[in-house]
Formats: structure tokens, C-alpha cells, sequence
């Protein structure tokens, strides 16, 4: 087994946080993103999408997104739970998740890749009015977060889950974008500062 890993991109960091959760070691290869090796054709072979991370089983077969590849350690390491346990809380995490790739995740990850020169070469074209269309719609969600995180310590629930590493990554991812959570939004304050103070978040 190998994890094709990437750095200090964020979606291999979610598995790798994840992993370090779960306490699980698995080998990796750096794929070197500056240096464009994601389209290589050596790696276009292994992930077609040219994207990591990626999963390589002894079997050969690829697992690529990384909350699929979340699910699968999640299967074999189901302690400690991280997508939940019992039907609702399933759910809840599900939900969360979701709701922290859709609505922050990715549209701080559009304004990074439309905004940053080091991307011209990954995001073409770069469309600086698709980052400036994603800015209001962060703020407006790290709001409605915020308002929900005044009742409950983690993103889902009361335990720590998958949410919390999608949602405390993209807030990090928010520096490099040159975004910020505004001073105002103390409850995203104080779950960030807990969640990236997990030693897992090192990773
Ligand atoms: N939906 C995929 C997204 C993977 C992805 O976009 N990875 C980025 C790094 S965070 C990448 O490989 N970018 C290379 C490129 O855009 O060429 C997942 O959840 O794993």
C-alpha cells in the first residue's frame, strides 16, 4: 500500500490528519505539485484526474477523493469513529462534512487557484472574478457556522469527526488565499484553535 501525497496541499493533508487519528502509518510518495509531476504520465496512469491524494492497494487498484479513502481506513480502523456512530450521528457527520467542503472548502480553494501566480499553471484559465464571487459566499458561511458553533464544541456534534479535519483545513487553507475569519465569528475561533491544536493536525 502507498498514499500518493502532495505536501502542504490540503487534500492530502485531510487524509493524513485523519490518519493520524487513527493512529494508522502508511508509506508515502511525495507527488511534487510545483513541479507539476501530478501530470505526469507515469502518475496520469495511477489517478487520471491528475490529482492527489491517491490510494495504491498491493492489488494495484486506486482509490482517489479523499473522504473515500477516509472511508476505507475508517472500515479497516473503525476506532476511534470519525464518520460517526449509529444512524444519526452518521448523518450529522455526513451533513457537516458536506456542508464544510461545499460551502468553504472549495470556494476558498476556487479564490486560492483563481488568485495565487503560483497556480497559473494548475488552474487554467485563472478567473480572478470567480475568486471575488467566492468571498461574500465564505464570509456568509463562516457566519452560519460560527452561530451553530455556539451550542456545541465540534462541527457535528459533541465528538471530534471528519468534520472537524475538512472544516479545520479549509480555515488554514484561508491564509495562503488571503482570507481571514473575522474577529467577530469567536466560536469558529475557539473550535479552529482547538481542533489544529490536536497533535494530529501536524501532519
Ligand atoms: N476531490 C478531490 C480533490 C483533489 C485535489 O484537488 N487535489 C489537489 C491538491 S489539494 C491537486 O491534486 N491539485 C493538482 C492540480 O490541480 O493540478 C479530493 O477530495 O481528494
Amino acid at each position: 500500500m502507498k498514499l500518493y501525497d502532495g505536501g502542504r496541499a490540503p487534500n492530502p493533508r485531510r487524509v493524513r490528519v485523519f490518519l493520524g487519528e487513527k493512529g494508522v502509518v502508511v508509506p508515502l510518495e511525495q507527488v511534487d505539485l510545483g513541479a507539476l509531476a501530478q501530470k505526469s504520465p507515469a502518475f496520469a496512469a495511477i489517478n487520471p484526474l491528475q490529482r492527489v491524494p491517491a490510494l495504491l492497494l498491493d492489488d494495484g487498484t486506486v482509490i482517489t477523493e479523499s473522504i473515500a479513502i477516509c472511508r476505507y481506513f475508517e472500515a479497516l480502523h473503525p476506532d476511534p469513529p470519525l464518520f460517526g456512530r449509529g444512524a444519526l450521528e452518521t448523518a450529522l457527520v455526513e451533513m457537516w462534512n458536506r456542508r464544510l467542503e461545499l460551502n468553504l472548502l472549495f470556494p476558498v480553494s476556487h479564490v486560492f487557484r483563481n488568485t495565487h501566480p503560483a497556480m497559473a499553471k494548475m488552474e487554467t484559465p485563472q478567473v480572478p472574478a470567480w475568486a471575488e464571487a467566492n468571498k461574500p459566499r465564505i464570509e456568509d458561511f463562516v457566519g452560519i457556522f460560527d452561530r451553530e458553533l455556539a451550542n456545541r464544541r465540534f462541527a457535528a456534534g459533541d465528538e471530534f469527526s471528519v468534520a472537524d479535519i475538512t472544516g479545520m483545513i479549509a480555515i488554514d487553507f484561508m491564509k495562503p488565499a488571503k482570507l481571514a475569519v473575522p474577529e467577530a465569528c469567536t466560536n469558529v475561533r475557539r473550535w479552529h484553535a482547538e481542533v489544529s491544536g490536536r497533535p494530529s493536525a501536524r501532519a
